[in-house]
């Protein structure tokens, strides 16, 4: 049986372009080098090919800093898509940018028409429920228009907290099967992942946590070689990812692409 919160047959990313060293950052911690990046963005879209998906690869927006983080513009199920309303203002336009990509490959297209704002990064979905955590980014009444759309397509949604000072929910936790969740000591701490099985990150190591499960892979930043281990102990197809660029701007494994 194929379980669609991690088996795939496609994905969309979009190559940075050079105003990517005008990014949004919580903390200036260098500038992104555009060539490192774009080794990385291609080695990340070919290990999501190497599982067999098709991917749409979307050229650079160059008015738009931080579009190559594709996650945040979109909700993609196997029912439909909804277009989010980034809370980050400089953001809002990529939505529009990003909607005729899905309008050609969804039949079922809904949008987060406001005044509430939700970033795809923010949204965790397992086999059994969809976690939306409020954050700077995501607000209640995002959070609220969204149920109304998950509600009719039967899905359940669950409000959850985005720990303070972490950018989205899923900074801090990535699904790695139907059952598991990889997450921080500090996220896990909260309760919100009661029920499931738990694999924590490496003490020191919690920026590796926004991996992303994608067919017979999990893709995570390289560089935590203790996670890394702890994942492949546990049986996972590991493959570790250049991700020093992307960090300097707060995005890691799960905003470079939408799944679905
Ligand atoms: C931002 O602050 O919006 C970008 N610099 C990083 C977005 C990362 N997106 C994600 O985690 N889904």
């Amino acid at each position: 049986m194929t379980n669609p919160s991690y088996e795939f047959t496609r994905a969309v990313t979009r190559r940075p372009g050079q105003s990517i060293t005008g990014g949004l950052r919580a903390e200036d911690i260098g500038t992104p080098d555009l060539t490192v990046m774009l080794a990385h963005h291609a080695a990340y879209v070919a290990t999501l090919k190497q599982t067999g998906a098709e991917v749409t690869e979307l050229p650079p927006l160059e008015d738009y800093p931080d579009a190559v983080f594709v996650e945040d513009t979109a909700l993609c199920l196997p029912k439909g898509a909804i277009l989010m309303r980034p809370g980050a203002p400089s953001r809002m336009g990529e939505v529009a940018r990003m909607a005729p990509t899905l309008r050609a490959l969804y039949d079922d297209i809904r949008e987060i028409s406001g005044p509430g704002h939700i970033e795809g990064g923010d949204i965790l979905t397992t086999a059994r429920e969809v976690l939306v955590g409020r954050s700077a980014r995501t607000d209640a009444a995002g959070v609220a228009e969204l149920k109304v759309i998950l509600d009719d397509w039967d899905y359940t949604l669950r409000e959850v907290e985005t720990p303070p000072g972490v950018l989205h929910f899923k900074t801090d936790c990535s699904l790695l099967d139907g059952d598991t969740i990889l997450s921080t000591r500090r996220l896990d701490a909260s309760g919100c992942f009661k029920g499931y099985r738990v694999i924590h990150t490496a003490d020191g190591e919690e920026a590796a946590a926004n991996a992303i499960r994608f067919n017979q892979f999990v893709l995570m930043a390289a560089g935590f070689p203790k996670t890394a281990e702890t994942l492949r102990k546990s049986g996972f197809d590991v493959r570790e990812i250049g991700n020093s660029e992307c960090a300097k701007l707060d995005g890691g494994m799960s905003c470079l692409s939408l799944r679905f």
